[in-house]
């Protein structure tokens, strides 16, 4: 018996073409082309497929002929919840003594390597940091080694080979406290056989960072194998060189606006046209900031639950694997973005998680590469409990005060952090859940799955025993950081159309990413609005996940919504207050099909290059992106 993707079952004779276009697709994949290069090879259609030749494009003409098939994956079946849910390691400092070769410096070191015959260092600018009265070397370094690694992700499934920052998929969690820059040396030990797809050559994005622009990770500002990439992050709040200086007397590393906190960062690869390829072969993990009020410690500050007993980071992933093989298998030639069959949290399918019967502390992240989540707390033996729980924040900020709901979305790259209290659920066995409907890589299809039929993520059994619970509780509407005032008329308001050409590019006001081109400059310490719409000319029902680097920003008007077919199915989105604006900070912004939302920002403190794109990976790889600098003196170009 064959099956497709959503179990309905199929011809042998037909399982057979989609596997022999599947096999195909990774002839050319581990060709290492990057789509661009099919596109001028003439090898995708009009339409942005692949041309219909030795069964290439069978899985393609599924998706399109299909509304129902998503056309990426068939991967072979596994047993859920089997495997523990995996707490990614603490990442520890070193001295500055045992970093592996030359000592760290402020400009880039191009000295030519003997062993290599290239520079040591990949970087290509000086660090800000120092000038402005940050110390150099920081007290706290870090050195990590991207590398191949291998893995479980499920008992059905043979080994898998990763890249993984030290080798391992999420990477080692940096715990971060503001006031304390740290220096992380970051090696590019990734092996040149990439098993298929993934490219050795890296740039690796501190996501939500207040960092300079040299230690940023810009998709072009990517290193070699054997190099090495110094990256300084002063872990200093917004502001701090703008409209929050040192008061008389403080150091500069505390200064800036409290409002500005951030609390769940993670990093990954970012990687000029290979970002999709690489993140999906594991490069990404979480980056925790802390401080005097988000203290970790649920005894001091805002009491929230302790880090990491009961504060706990997990990365949602969906990924397909080969029907033959059970290995680790990636689409590059899809139009749409892929979706996997399979839900990893923190590298593995489907695991379990035992809890106190106490409150938790959970960091959600959907790190890709094109799906959204709307995620439940389902029990299986009761579908129709409406489990609420509190969000606390978005993108990893904290928002004013918890806010109770019965589910959180999240487009690629966004965060929530949330508080569930088991106490309720003593005794039970209990699951999150995705119950957004998804079909194909262009959005959700709005509508909602029956609780229980949808993608269960993470088995929770409730069986530990009683614990001492002193963390705060969210019912008593604790109030955390205030939102940064948006009363400033911009100084520009410049304009963003994200859409897509005849041939299935991807653009922004009707341009491709180019390393090399500034679309736009802005002037340092100043306000600007940017309006980004999604004219949906072509295919209406895509959606964008869009992020923008370094600076965070306050939705002034527009619907993210919740579905993909406009806010049918709206209930709840923290970003938004019952007026629609402007409830929290924010640094990625859906885009819905044939709607704008108009964004608030404060440029601020670092000079240089940084980007804005789509984070459907597959989108930003295919060029939905595009590069601003920040300058002395920038331009007004409203629609660059
Ligand atoms: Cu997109």
């Amino acid at each position: 018996m064959y099956y497709d993707v959503h179990g309905n079952k199929i011809s042998k004779s037909q399982w057979k073409k989609m596997y022999a276009a599947f096999k195909n697709r990774q002839e050319i994949i581990r060709a290492g082309l990057s789509r661009r290069d099919l596109a001028r090879m003439g090898l995708l259609t009009a339409a942005g497929y692949l041309v219909a030749k030795e069964g290439l494009s069978v899985w393609g003409q599924a998706t399109l002929s299909s509304s129902s098939g998503s056309g990426q994956c068939a991967s072979p079946a596994t047993i859920p919840f089997t495997m523990q849910l995996p707490i990614m390691p603490r990442k520890q400092p070193i001295a500055l003594s045992s970093l592996t070769g030359p000592a760290p410096q402020i400009n880039p070191n191009t000295a030519i390597n003997p062993v290599t015959g290239i520079a040591f260092e990949g970087r290509t600018r000086p660090h800000q940091a120092p000038a402005l009265g940050f110390p150099f070397p920081p007290s706290v370094v870090y050195q990590v080694s991207q590398q191949a690694g291998t893995v479980v992700m499920s008992p059905q499934l043979p080994q898998q080979t990763i890249w993984g920052f030290d080798g391992i998929s999420p990477g080692p969690t940096y715990v971060a406290n503001y006031g304390t820059p740290i220096l992380v040396r970051n090696y590019n030990n990734l092996p040149t056989d990439n098993g298929g797809f993934g490219k050795a050559s890296v740039s690796t994005h501190l996501h939500n960072g207040h960092t300079p622009s040299e230690s940023d990770g810009f998709p072009c500002d990517f290193f070699a194998q054997s190099q090495y990439y110094d990256q300084y992050y002063p872990n200093v709040l917004a502001g701090f060189n703008s409209d929050h200086p040192p008061a008389p007397g403080q150091p500069i590393t505390q200064a800036g606006d409290i409002n500005e906190a951030m609390s769940t960062l993670w990093y990954h690869d970012h990687r000029v046209d290979f970002t999709s390829q690489n993140v999906y072969k594991g490069l990404a993990g979480f980056f925790l900031l802390f401080n005097q009020f988000d203290t970790g410690n649920e005894g001091t500050g805002f009491r929230l639950p302790t880090y990491p007993d009961f504060d706990i980071p997990m990365m949602f992933a969906d990924r397909c694997f080969d029907p033959k093989t059970g290995l680790l298998a990636f689409d590059l030639v899809n139009l749409d973005g892929i979706l996997g069959d399979k839900f990893l949290v923190n590298g593995v399918i489907q695991p379990v998680l035992h809890v106190h019967p106490r409150r938790y502390r959970f960091r959600w992240l959907n790190s890709g590469p094109s799906r959204f989540y709307q995620i439940y707390i389902t029990d299986l033996n009761n579908t129709g409990a409406n489990n609420q729980f509190w969000q606390i924040s978005n993108d990893g900020n904290l928002l004013p005060t918890p806010v109770q709901v019965p589910a959180v979305q999240l487009g690629v790259a966004e965060r929530a952090d949330v508080i569930i209290d088991f106490s309720q659920f003593a005794g039970k066995t209990i699951y999150l859940e995705n119950r957004l409907e998804q079909t194909n890589g262009r959005g959700p299809t709005g509508n909602l799955l029956n609780a229980g039929q949808g993608n269960l993520l993470l088995q929770i059994v409730v069986d530990l025993p009683p614990f001492t619970d002193t963390s705060v509780d969210p019912a008593t509407a604790p109030q955390f950081y205030a939102l940064p005032s948006t009363n400033v008329n911009p100084r520009v308001t410049r304009n963003f159309s994200f859409d897509v050409t005849s041939d299935g590019q991807w653009i922004i006001n009707n341009q491709f990413m180019d390393c090399n081109v500034v679309r736009f400059q802005i002037t340092q310490n100043s306000v600007e609005n940017w309006v980004l719409s999604n004219p949906g000319n072509r295919f209406p029902q895509w959606t964008h996940p869009v992020h923008i680097h370094f600076e965070e920003h306050q939705i002034l008007s527009g619907a993210p919504g919740l579905s993909g077919r406009g806010d049918s199915n709206f209930f709840f989105d923290s970003s938004r207050t019952s007026t629609g604006v402007n409830a929290a900070r924010k640094d990625v912004v859906r885009i819905l099909p044939r709607k704008d939302v108009t964004l608030f920002f404060r440029f601020r403190d670092w000079f240089g290059r940084y980007p804005m794109h789509c984070h459907n990976v597959v989108h930003e790889d295919h060029a939905m992106m595009l590069r601003w600098d920040i300058v002395t003196n920038g331009d007004t170009n409203q629609n660059p």
